[in-house]
Order: structure tokens, then C-alpha cells, then sequence
């Protein structure tokens, strides 16, 4: 009686250290499975950053005024206005809005070189949406300045207007019949419904790099002298009130750095020139 006591207790112990073993193994086989679902998940991840967060013109930041901003890459810069860029930087999405603009006023007490006549101004930009007008060469550096940022130099414009492109017309390519899918300028077709005002920022379709009115919309402030004789500050991009002409990325007009209209705005960069 002994004897079958001892060997059922033997079987006994067998028996559980057997099922305790498959627990176990069950549990490593688990373990395993769950090892290579995270190792898919990673890989899958990495598979995602790399297609939405390195192509070029991709890493798109906020500021403090809450501008989408894209970085435009480091390249040997395509463009006719002198050697390549030689550093990375970052360009407002959209043109800088009357919103915006109200804002700095507000926060800063800042007082434009010339005051502005917002009633004239509403005629052209109605919404907070709409581009800032009516914006001097100094107040719209001021402004720059206000949110960390500065002027584009007329250089860094025309390689981000180029959206990737090379020695192309227009930021989307040579078609100029397809000019209203991408710019208001003056008459009216396709998504170009203002013939006599600017369309509300980003209406249009972007350039390579995310950036919307690069043409058309408002002329837009560069850092730089038009020429030698530094009367005049450069403006690119034609506007609402300019024909086709004004929309080529090589395209340069100017003014006196006090002057400003209802065709005339800008936008902001950050990164080092
Ligand atoms: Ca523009």
C-alpha cells in the first residue's frame, strides 16, 4: 500500500511539473508572439516616419502665432538669384493674415510706420482670414520679428515659390492654363472666384512644399535691396490685382520700403540665412 502511495505521489508531482512546464511554455510562446507584434508595430512605425517626416519640404512646426510652417530643405538651391542655399529653413504655410496682424497690434501697441485706414482696408480683406494689406517693408519686419521670425531673403523666397521644381515658370510647373488652380490674380476661372479683392489665405492649391499664394494673392516683402542703389525693397508673387506676368517664381518687383497698397503683403521664415 505504501509502494502504490509513493508512486502515486510520484505521478502526481510528475504530472504537475509537467502542466507547470507547459504553463510556462505556453507563456514563452506568448511572450514571443507578443516580442513580434511590437517588433512589427516598430517596424511599421519606422516605415511611417520615413514616408511622411523626411521627404523634402515635410516637418511642418507651429510657432507662437500659430502659423503651420514647412521646412524647406538644404539643397544646391535652385534659382536665378545667385549661388545655392547652403541651410535648412522653415516658411510660414500661408501668407500673414489681418487676424494675425490685429493681433500683434493688440498685444504690442506696435504703431505702423503709416496708420492704417482699416476701412479701406476691409474693402480688399474682409475677414481675419484674409492677407494683411496695406503693410510697410518695417511693419511687416516688426511683426517678423514679434514671433520669433524674419523676412525671407528674395533668394529663400523664389527656392520655396520653386516647390522642388527646376527652372520652371510657375511654382506648379510651365502650364500657365492651370494658373487659377493655383493663384488669384486678376479675372476670375477655376477656384479663382475674386476679381476684385484677396481670397481668404490657402484657398488655393500648394506649391511642392506645402506653401499656398506663393503666386497671386498679395505681393509679398523680401528682406533685400531691388538694386544697387537701395531705394527699393523687392516684392515677389504678384497679386489679385496683377496679371500672369507677376506669377513667375523669377518675377521681381519693388517699392519704398514705406510704401504699401492693397496688392501688398508677406510672410515670415525662421532658420538661420
Ligand atoms: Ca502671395
Amino acid at each position: 500500500m505504501k509502494v502504490v502511495y509513493s508512486v502515486f505521489k510520484l505521478r502526481l508531482k510528475y504530472n504537475l511539473a509537467y502542466r507547470i512546464n507547459a504553463v510556462k511554455r505556453k507563456s514563452n510562446a506568448n511572450m514571443q508572439k507578443v516580442n513580434m507584434m511590437i517588433q512589427r508595430l516598430a517596424l511599421v512605425l519606422l516605415v511611417l516616419v520615413s514616408l511622411t517626416g523626411c521627404k523634402d519640404g515635410a516637418g511642418k512646426i507651429s510657432s507662437r502665432d500659430e502659423v503651420e510652417m514647412v521646412r524647406i530643405p538644404m539643397v544646391s538651391g535652385y534659382t536665378k538669384v545667385g549661388d545655392p542655399i547652403y541651410h535648412d529653413f522653415y516658411m510660414d504655410v500661408t501668407e500673414v493674415t489681418v487676424g494675425q496682424f490685429k493681433k500683434f497690434l493688440k498685444d504690442t501697441g506696435y504703431e505702423p510706420k503709416k496708420p492704417i485706414d482699416w476701412e479701406e482696408l476691409y474693402k480688399y480683406s474682409p475677414t481675419d482670414d484674409h492677407p494683411m494689406i496695406y503693410v510697410g517693408w518695417v511693419d511687416a519686419g516688426a511683426y517678423c520679428e514679434w514671433v520669433g521670425k524674419r523676412l525671407p531673403t528674395e533668394k529663400e523666397w523664389e527656392f520655396a515659390a520653386r516647390g522642388g521644381l527646376v527652372d520652371k515658370e510657375f511654382p506648379w510647373g510651365d502650364e500657365e492654363s492651370i494658373a487659377r488652380e493655383y493663384a488669384n490674380f486678376k479675372g476670375v476661372l477655376g477656384r479663382d472666384q475674386w476679381d476684385r479683392s484677396t481670397a481668404p489665405v490657402g484657398s488655393f492649391r500648394p506649391n511642392g512644399y506645402g506653401l499656398h499664394d506663393m503666386s497671386g494673392n498679395v505681393w509679398e516683402w523680401c528682406q533685400g535691396w531691388y538694386s544697387e542703389y537701395k531705394e527699393y525693397r523687392v516684392l515677389r508673387g504678384g497679386s489679385w490685382f496683377d496679371n500672369s506676368v507677376g506669377l513667375r517664381v523669377a518675377y521681381r518687383s519693388n517699392s519704398a520700403p514705406a510704401g504699401t497698397g492693397n496688392y501688398g503683403g508677406f510672410r515670415c521664415v525662421k532658420g538661420s540665412k
